[in-house]
Formats: structure tokens, C-alpha cells, sequence
């Protein structure tokens, strides 16, 4: 059994998205950021920095117990333990890479600085959200034009990599829907909110 520690952000949902995708069979534990929950000395001792998700595998590699955090971290280690959405062919596998960590360290963060900035930040100043919003279609953009020369981020099958993006393009819905363009994108969002694996990984949290 997997224990999934999560809540209802971005990041979360990427974990039970590929959870789901995997059909591995999983438990869910809800943290309540906003209490303070993911600071808690139990949930400390899953993982030390106080964010989630995280993830406890009772039958880890060697049937040990492995706990990780890091959603990122957390779609690369399923992927290896399921063999799904992670190419074997070593091209196909860096192409996959690639553009999972476009999307983990380029798009994905700028969409929660966007959540920071509108949310949390001291200053919520609109010039700095519209200077934030134009990087994330900027980068966006570049998704949609992979999109235009492949069905998929990599190529012609899902990875991790198209699996870490729907999170983000969930969150930024009214703002995908309301920009012209990124008709790639579009097509290619519709496709994977269609999939039930992905509906129930959205849900999930
Ligand atoms: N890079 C990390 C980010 C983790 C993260 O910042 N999690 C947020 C929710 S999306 C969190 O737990 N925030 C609460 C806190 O930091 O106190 C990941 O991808 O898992």
C-alpha cells in the first residue's frame, strides 16, 4: 500500500494524478495547509521541510519501506516502479526528461508564484500578477508549439511529463481559456482531462 500525503494544490494533485494513472491502489491523508497540519511533528518525520506531497511505499524497493517527498521526485519513482509513462528507449526516455523538467522547474513554479503573489505576498500589486501571468503563457506558448509537431509533450505516448503538467493547466484554466491561441494546448488538455485517471487524481484532494 501507498500512503499519499497531500492536499488541494497543484503539486498534490500531480502525485494522486499519477497514482491514479499508475492503478496503483493508494491511501490518502488530507493535510490542512492553511492549519498549519504540514508543520506538525508527525508529519515532520515523513518530510522534514513541512510541504507536501509526500509519499510513504510500504513495499519499496527491496519490499523496504520508502518514504519521498518531492512530487517530481514522486512521478519519476512510480514511473519506475510501474514501468509506465517513462520510456525505455534511451532517446525517447531524454526527450521525456527534458520536457518533464520544463514543466517541473519552468512552468509549474511560475504558476505558484502566481498563487504567492495573488494570495500570500505582501505587495499583491496587478502589474505584478499580469508580468507573472505573461511568463506562464510565454512558457506555455512553448509547450503549444511541441504540441503542434507531437500528440504528446514527448512524442506519441503520455509520460510524466504531460502528467506533471495537467495540475498546472487546471489551476489556469480561465486564463488558457480566455487567451487566443495555444490551440495545440487546448487540444491536447481536453484529450487529458478526458482520461478517468486523471479525473479521479484531480478529484482526490
Ligand atoms: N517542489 C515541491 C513543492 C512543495 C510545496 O511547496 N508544497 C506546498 C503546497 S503546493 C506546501 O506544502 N506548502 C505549505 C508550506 O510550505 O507550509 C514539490 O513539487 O513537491
Amino acid at each position: 500500500m501507498i500512503h499519499l500525503y497531500t492536499a488541494g494544490t497543484g503539486n498534490g494533485r500531480r502525485a494522486s494524478v499519477m497514482l491514479e494513472e499508475c492503478g496503483l491502489p493508494y491511501q490518502t491523508h488530507k493535510l490542512d495547509l492553511a492549519k498549519g497540519e504540514q508543520k506538525k511533528p508527525e508529519y515532520l518525520a515523513i518530510n522534514p521541510v513541512g510541504a507536501i506531497p509526500a509519499i510513504v511505499d510500504e513495499a519499496g524497493p527491496g519490499g523496504a519501506k520508502t518514504t519521498l517527498a518531492q512530487s517530481g521526485a514522486i512521478l519519476l519513482y512510480l514511473a519506475e516502479k510501474t514501468g509506465k509513462f517513462l520510456p525505455k528507449d534511451p532517446t525517447k526516455k531524454a526527450e521525456a526528461l527534458q520536457w518533464f523538467m520544463q514543466v517541473s522547474t519552468d512552468v509549474a513554479p511560475t504558476s505558484s508564484t502566481i498563487f504567492y503573489m495573488t494570495n500570500v505576498a505582501p505587495d499583491k500589486t496587478p502589474a505584478n500578477q499580469k508580468f507573472l501571468e505573461s511568463r506562464l503563457l510565454a512558457l506555455l506558448q512553448h509547450c503549444d508549439n511541441k504540441l503542434a509537431k507531437s500528440k504528446y509533450l514527448a512524442g506519441d505516448e503520455v509520460t510524466i511529463a504531460d502528467l506533471a503538467l495537467v495540475p498546472v493547466i487546471d489551476a489556469r484554466k480561465a486564463l488558457i481559456d480566455q487567451t487566443p491561441g495555444l490551440a495545440n494546448l487546448k487540444r491536447w488538455a481536453a484529450e487529458m482531462m478526458a482520461r478517468p485517471g486523471v479525473k479521479k487524481g484531480l478529484a482526490a484532494s
